[in-house]
């Protein structure tokens, strides 16, 4: 089902869309006079009508519901709070009122388009409601859902960071935020600080005091957010239940083509086939923060301390690349630096992303998109500033929305943003119900299989340095990506596999928090910086939960951008390392890679792999080969070590 809002705020509880009063198609065919006299046969569903009344009514319904999202995420007040959740309440009974509605098509003949169509309808909700009880009563459930959605979601963003001298050094903190700033305007030195500073901070300082407190300082936004998760879920597994799942994990598991616990049993598959790679990232990157800090701080065995890897939720941890740099493997240039001395700003970033995107084919953004977009943090006022792709009329009228940066990071972002973008308006053609990606891992891996085309070669064609380091650089090159991408997994992992066992109750509120430090320790590798307190909900300290986008799109999106990438190096006859393809200015593939965008969900995924890889299975041996010199690397600086924790 059409997602609502790409990784952006949930408008009710909905993955998809719009509406109108759906006929009852099949009544009125005209009835043949010879049935008069015997007894009414019931009438047959028409699956066609169905489904054409069902989009017409969904895509009424976008028309408005984006509009109040967009408003409510830029412009965060108790009364786009309020208007966002009316919507949202709408667009609950609309959804959940269509997929109950395919119940009666079960058993009739239909195309596999329509049927395709029956089960994005039926599963393509984020949060059902269930629709029992009067109509007053199916209206206040939905009414409550979402409230509660919108108050996670903006309690969320209105987050800060409290100014406490009795935690930390703060003049030191800010001394590092008003460096950064430039030439800008000075902070409120009273202000708290915002995610963006509280997470600049913990890339930047290297005193453990002051990362403590900020790792510290940002989950407290979240504890105020437990009672409300918890009587979402209830809603929400009683929706997914009379829709016939076993839940919300089987229902959210169930949009990828194939039974929900075989695609559980997929996830398994690939997690086994790069955790090797993740465990000699970890057992190299330990070792280094031992030396750096210390037993006291970082001990040599065990996990690590969340707080020391340079992120809020230690899933990328380039912010910390200084402290692992191989040695004699120095690039030349970093591009936090490039960025700043080059004097690019927040726009000609974008405009540098739309290039990559226009030199492989794709029509250049409309006009709209750059009236429309939010690209910086306004001063003066509340808003999600949590990077999202925006689709607002299912044609064109096509956003971004995030708090930019002059940096590396944000630069990899904007990329992976208009790769949504440049998604949703190859597929424009396509059925409002296949207006989505193939599946949502493909919608986050657009993005991110192009941003692996900034390599330095690619930097060097758009002026922004002027020497290609040697091979030399191979694993300091390497090194920087998989702080960015093998650093993930195994949290692109977590977050759902929390979820899913919230969802199916084996974990319950007494034990939200430990499940989630339970998760860390296992799959990350990580450990909190200090004892939680007794109330801590740390997942609510993390968008995509308070936001209910799920999560599992980041793990296959980032096995599947792997995939892309050495199918389109493939394409152009790369033979050098992957790392150092770029598809820059490659039309032949661009014209193969917009094939698989224009079609949207209207196949099942597979067949989406197909036409862009030649492979239908989706495989972490991509991932694995790209970073197998580094892997190779890493082993020998392991030597010794007693790796795993
Ligand atoms: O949420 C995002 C994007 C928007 S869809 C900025 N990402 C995940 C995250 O930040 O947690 C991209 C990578 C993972
Ligand atoms: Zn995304």
């Amino acid at each position: 089902m059409r997602q609502f809002l790409l990784c952006g705020a949930a408008i009710g509880a909905l993955l998809l869309s719009s509406c109108t009063s759906t006929p009852e198609p099949a009544v009125l065919a005209p009835t043949p006079v010879a049935q008069l006299a015997a007894p009414a046969p019931a009438p047959k569903p028409d699956p066609a009508a169905f489904l054409a009344a069902a989009e017409k009514e969904l895509m009424d319904y976008s028309d408005y519901a984006y509009r109040i999202a967009w408003v409510n995420a830029n412009f965060i007040t108790e009364d786009t709070d309020w208007l966002n959740a009316w919507a949202g309440s709408a667009g609950t009974l609309i959804s959940v009122r269509l997929a109950n509605e395919t119940k009666k098509f079960e058993g009739v003949p239909m195309t596999p388009e329509q049927k395709r169509k029956m089960d994005i309808l039926k599963a393509g909700m984020v949060m059902p409601a269930p629709s029992t009880g009067t109509p007053e009563q199916q209206k206040a459930v939905a009414d409550e859902l979402n409230t509660i959605m919108t108050d996670l979601q903006s309690t969320y963003g209105k987050g800060k960071v409290a100014l406490d001298d009795s935690k930390f050094d703060v003049k030191a903190v800010l001394n590092i935020i008003n460096r950064s700033r430039g030439k800008e305007e000075a902070r409120d030195p009273k202000a708290p600080l915002t995610l963006e500073e509280a997470s600049l901070v913990l890339s930047e300082s290297r005193d453990p005091k002051i990362l403590k407190a900020m790792w510290e300082g940002w989950h407290a936004i979240s504890p105020v957010m437990k009672p409300d998760y918890q009587r979402m879920i209830e809603i929400g597994n009683a929706g997914a239940k009379e829709l016939g799942f076993k839940d919300i994990a089987d229902m959210w598991l169930s949009n990828y083509d194939m039974p929900s616990a075989d695609m559980e049993k997929t996830v398994e598959r690939l997690w086994t086939q790069v955790q090797p790679l993740y465990n000699d990232l970890h057992c190299y990157t330990r070792a280094k923060l031992n030396a750096k800090y210390g037993d006291a701080v970082q001990p040599k065995t065990g996990p690590i301390r969340a707080d020391l890897l340079g992120n809020m939720w230690a899933q990328q941890w380039n912010g910390i690349y200084d402290i692992v740099a191989p040695p004699s493997s120095d690039p030349g240039f970093d591009l936090n630096k490039v960025l700043v001395a080059k004097k690019y700003d927040p726009i000609k970033m974008v405009k540098t992303g739309e290039a990559f995107y226009t030199s492989l084919g794709l029509p250049a953004l409309p006009e709209t998109f750059w009236q429309r977009s939010l690209i910086t943090r306004p001063r003066d006022r509340e808003v999600i500033c949590h990077a999202s792709a925006w689709d607002v009329d299912n044609v064109d009228d096509i956003r971004i929305k995030m708090c930019t940066q002059v940096n590396a990071e944000d630069f990899s972002t904007i990329h992976h943003e208009l790769g949504h973008n440049f998604y949703q308006r190859a597929y424009n053609k396509q059925d409002f119900l296949f207006r989505n990606g193939a599946n949502d891992g493909f919608h986050e891996a657009i993005g991110d299989f192009v941003a692996l085309s900034i390599t330095p070669e690619y930097l060097k064609q758009i002026g922004l340095i002027t020497k290609v380091p040697s091979a030399d650089a191979d694993i300091g090159l390497l090194m920087d990506r998989a702080l960015e991408k093998v650093a993930f997994l195994p949290f692109g992992l977590k977050v759902d596999k929390w979820r899913w066992q919230v969802f199916r109750g084996e974990t319950t509120p007494a034990t939200y928090n430990q499940a989630w430090v339970d998760l860390g320790l296992k799959y990350q590798g990580i450990t909190p910086p200090g004892p939680r307190p007794t109330d801590a909900f740390d997942p609510g300290a993390k968008f995509h939960v308070p936001g209910n986008t799920p999560y599992l799109r980041y793990f296959l999106s980032f096995i599947l951008q792997f995939q892309f990438q050495k199918a389109a190096c493939e394409q152009a006859g790369w033979t050098g390392p992957l790392h150092r393809c770029s598809i820059y200015g490659n039309t032949d593939v661009g014209a193969k890679f917009t094939k698989m965008l224009e079609m949207g969900a209207s196949k099942p995924w597979p067949d989406a792999l197909e036409a862009f890889t030649g492979t239908r299975e989706i495989d972490g041996a991509a991932i694995v080969a790209y970073f197998a010199p580094l892997q190779a690397w890493l082993k020998e600086q392991n030597k010794g070590q007693q790796c795993r924790w």
